[in-house]
């Protein structure tokens, strides 16, 4: 009758802690050095990731609302009577909010979802005085894993996907066919997507956009070596460290890196980790895209290309797809 084992209660900030160890580790030991640009959202890096958005040489964020705005019409006749409106990687609700201005009365729900729990059960109650009649049903969940979502959306007859920000750029291309095929088996058959993606460009534009004059995307870049430092007791001194953002015009992306200004050791949870001067931590690609190879990263694992829009300068683009026919006849046999 004696437990043999007392289990500690783990708590998800445990559970989180861990796996962030775990990734710095690992991505410290490895050759290139690198970490996930996931983990620069904590408290801080989310505030000046806000300040990113608001930057005069940050133009996605406003390009992609403007289009949301400009092309509202058109956007929302994609998303059919009786739908469930899916969020993926729903950060703030600035977007969604654009889209439920004109369709929340014919929704069955709207599903915010993200890993971060508390981040979106805010944001519900902050969207729910403003749309009373709208169930807002947020769930917690990793975008890029299977979940399963509320009856009230699997029962509606069409679910809408809605992946904003260009989150997608994040991905390498091979996880952003498999973010495109994964989103396919949650909504099923008769989905819509709506992505917004950040095109190809000038380097001089898209590198002047991740290198701004008052240094905000340094701090956020330089953010996660605190975090780091706070986190796994790490030892890493700022003031050793450079930002560096460059656009690689072969692989389509702008890559992100901090650079060790000597020849140092740092200790992260124990471990030491040599750095040669000059040596960076790759911590982030932001990958671009033409109308075009998102449509054929996207045909590739069964979403049908529907709609395309763009800004005047054509800098960013919202990009919708319908997903033919019922899965199991193609997804995952292309
Ligand atoms: C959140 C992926 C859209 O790549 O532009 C901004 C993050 N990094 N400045 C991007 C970011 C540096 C951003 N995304």
């Amino acid at each position: 009758m004696v437990a043999a084992v007392a289990r500690r209660p783990v708590s998800h900030q445990q559970a989180e802690a861990s796996e962030f160890e775990t990734d710095v580790l690992e991505g410290l030991h490895a050759i290139p050095k690198h970490v996930p640009a996931k983990y620069f959202y904590d408290g801080a890096g989310s505030r000046l990731f806000e300040r990113i958005t608001e930057l005069p040489e940050y133009y996605p964020t406003r390009c992609e609302i403007s289009i949301l705005r400009e092309h509202a019409a058109d956007i929302a006749k994609m998303i059919p009577s009786g739908a469930a409106l899916v969020e993926f990687g729903s950060g703030s609700s600035k977007k969604a909010r654009i889209l439920l201005d004109g369709a929340a009365p014919r929704l069955a729900a709207y599903i915010p979802v993200d890993i971060c729990g508390e981040m979106i059960e805010q944001e519900a109650a902050e969207l729910r005085p403003d749309f009373p009649q709208l169930k807002v049903l947020p769930v917690t969940a990793d975008i890029c894993k299977p979940f399963e979502l509320p009856k009230e959306a699997r029962d509606a007859p069409a679910r809408v996907g809605f992946f904003p920000g260009s989150t997608i750029g994040n991905f390498e291309p091979h996880e952003a066919s498999a973010f495109l095929r994964n989103a396919a088996n949650i909504l099923r058959h008769g989905a819509t997507l709506i992505i917004g993606v950040d095109l190809i460009k000038s380097a001089d534009i898209l590198n002047a956009a991740y290198n701004d004059a008052d240094g905000i995307t340094a701090q956020f870049n330089l953010n996660l070596l605190t975090r780091i430092n706070r986190e796994l007791g790490g030892t890493f001194r700022l003031d050793t460290f450079e930002h560096h953002a460059f656009y690689n015009r072969e692989r389509h992306r702008i890559e992100m890196h901090l650079a060790s200004l000597k020849r140092q050791k740092v200790k992260v949870a124990g471990d030491t980790i040599d750095f040669r001067t000059g040596e960076t931590i790759h911590t982030e690609n932001s990958y671009k895209y033409s109308i075009e190879s998102l449509a054929a990263l996207a045909r590739g694992v069964g979403w049908l290309p529907a709609g395309a829009w763009t800004d005047s300068r054509k800098y960013f683009s919202i990009q919708t797809f319908l997903l033919a026919g019922d899965l199991p006849e193609f997804v995952g046999l292309r």
